[in-house]
């Protein structure tokens, strides 16, 4: 990544006026948690650093303090807690639907339909769509979905090694060695590539799939486009807000968006430690961790 570090200088150009909204919460430093929006710019929320955390399309964000417990962030209430126990991932929905794996616990959702186990069984990882519906994989039990009203269905008898889904219910998985796949109802599963991504990836509310593969860069995929190069310099990470904004974080570079007119714009001049759209969840992070894909950020050591 020195390559990244010495020579990385996107271009920075201000925004056009932008109709959707994104938020993204990231941390630095270690230093807590701070979000950023359009309106306000970017404002700490805590000086403790979560475990996990996720933000959605209000800015309500989800954080998960070992040692505290699972909180919930809003700018009417401020900080509150939701549950003393801490999970290991968490997501949110626009509603303020909160789920969160509380691993030897099972899998939970609180929302306001009150708190609900929606599992006993520990997740390898989940995502959850700005509708809510929800995405959990499980070592040895393959990869899952709940959407809606539904309950739970397997779509796929494989564990992947990463997950994303959206509010169309469509997921995309990395399978190791295997590639990059879309499901969506009226298609099944189809192939979007024969290579695995690195580490995280996303997909947004029109279906479009964001991934990073190691040396070649940061790529777009989409129905209408195929796949696209957004940069030949491969981000430590990346992510799609559910809207459809593109976010990545360039070791010694700092934290970038897209601009709907395809330039990078520097959200920060630090590189974050993790982040998180909304939509998404801070690290993508996976459980029970025995894969061989390490050049995510969890594994990073450059
Ligand atoms: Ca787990
Ligand atoms: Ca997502």
């Amino acid at each position: 990544m020195d390559r990244v570090r010495n020579t990385l200088r996107p271009q920075i150009e201000a925004l056009e006026d932008r109709l959707a909204l994104s938020a993204v919460v990231a941390s630095f430093n270690d230093n807590g948690l701070y979000r950023f929006a359009d309106a306000t710019g970017w404002q700490q929320l805590t000086t403790f650093t979560p475990e996990a955390y996720a933000v959605n399309t209000a800015g309500d964000v989800v954080a998960s303090f070992e040692g505290a417990g699972l909180y919930r962030f809003t700018n009417a209430a401020g900080w509150q807690q939701v549950a003393p126990f801490a999970p290991s991932q968490v997501g949110i929905a626009d509603d303020g639907t909160i789920v969160g794996d509380f691993n030897g616990a099972g899998l939970w959702r609180i929302g306001a339909a009150g708190t609900q186990q929606l599992t006993m069984f520990d997740p390898r990882q989940i995502a959850v769509a700005s509708n809510g519906d929800l995405a959990a994989s499980f070592d040895g039990a393959g990869l899952w979905r709940m959407v809606a009203a539904g309950g739970w269905q397997q779509i796929a008898p494989i564990t992947p090694d990463r997950i994303d889904i959206n509010a169309l219910g469509s997921v995309v998985a990395s399978f190791n060695n295997v590639g990059l796949y879309r499901f969506e109802d009226a298609t099944g599963w189809q192939q979007l590539s024969p290579f695995t991504p690195n580490g995280t990836i996303g997909i947004d509310d029109t279906n479009r799939v964001a991934a990073r593969y190691q040396n070649i860069g940061l790529y777009l995929y989409s129905d209408a486009a195929g796949w696209q190069q957004l940069s030949t310099f491969t981000p430590q990470r990346s992510d799609i807000s559910s809207d459809g904004t593109v976010f990545a974080n360039f070791n010694g570079a700092g934290l970038y968006r897209l601009s709907p007119g395809g330039a990078f714009q520097q959200l920060s001049p630090l590189t974050a430690d993790a982040f998180a759209p909304n939509g998404g969840a801070d690290s993508n992070q996976v459980d029970n961790n025995n894969d061989n894909n390490n050049n995510d950020e969890n594994n990073n050591n450059d």
